[in-house]
């Protein structure tokens, strides 16, 4: 991770989205992120214990610091795109626009889709705005609890993701909240019968295959950093940075 940079010279940095209800811990994950880097936890990117509908709308990258001036070559950007009623939540036309890079940082999200009036419009996106992979964010125990219109919005992003060829991951987090057994041991999420119901059970929603589906738990209530909560978030960041790889080559 330390040493990665983009084989594609057109790109300087690969862009990750992370997309999910509120409350998911795509912040949290952001977070989890970077303490594993610097080895210690980290809180930048704000995150929400009382997930009422108080939530940050705006398109923001989170960069990760590396050494004293610089900044690993992957980021992240995450958008709340996955509520059940119309009027909550990033419409998904704007999900859309996002993955082609046509949306601004900064830009704040509102109720109706952007349009190419917008002053968050980009109308011209660099290889560097566009999305290079997309992650979908849920909690591993709210798979069995997802409604049918949240599960249509998430395929329509999956599937106008593959349409422009972005490779797509999804993480279940809050194993520990889950699973009785993970909580005990985070060693066992991947041995869980219970967690791996939930990954076949998602992978079937959304069309996407269960070695695509990562398990973990993010850091929210410690204060170090473990190498066995380390192990799954890297286990994920690494496909994410593998696959977004093999999409920037392929281009
Ligand atoms: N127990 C546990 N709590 C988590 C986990 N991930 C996130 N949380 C908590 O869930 C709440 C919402 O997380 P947040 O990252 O703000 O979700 P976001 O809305 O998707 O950005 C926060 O209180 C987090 O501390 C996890 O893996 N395990
Ligand atoms: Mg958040």
């Amino acid at each position: 991770m330390k040493w990665y940079k983009p084989r594609n010279n057109e790109a300087s940095r690969l862009r990750i989205l992370l997309h999910g209800p509120v409350g998911a811990g795509k912040s949290s994950f952001i977070n989890s992120v970077e303490s594993v880097l610097r080895g210690r936890v980290a809180v930048r990117a704000p995150t929400d214990a009382t997930s009422g509908s108080s939530f940050t709308k705006q398109y923001k990258t989170y960069k990760i610091p590396n050494g004293p001036d610089g900044f690993y070559s992957f980021v992240f950007n995450d958008i709340m795109g996955l509520e059940q009623t119309d009027n909550r939540g990033v419409h998904v036309e704007d999900i859309k626009l996002a993955l082609r890079g046509h949306v601004k940082d900064g830009y704040q999200f509102n109720p109706n889709p952007m349009t190419e009036g917008d002053r968050g419009y980009n109308p011209s996106p660099t290889l560097d705005d566009r999305v290079h992979v997309l992650v979908s964010v849920i909690p591993a125990g709210s798979v069995s609890l997802l409604n049918d219109k949240v599960v249509k919005k998430m395929r329509e992003v999956r599937l106008a993701a593959s349409d422009m060829g972005i490779p797509q991951v999804a993480i279940l987090t809050k194993v520990d909240v889950a699973c009785a057994e993970a909580k005990k041991n985070i060693n066992n999420a991947y041995k869980s019968k219970y967690l791996k119901k939930q990954v076949d059970m998602f992978s079937e929603l959304l069309g996407l295959p269960p070695n695509c589906i990562f398990l973990l738990k993010n850091y929210e209530s410690e204060t170090n950093t473990h190498n066995s909560i380390d192990a799954l978030i890297l286990c994920a960041l690494r496909q994410m940075i593998n696959y977004g790889e093999d999409f920037l080559n392929d281009l």
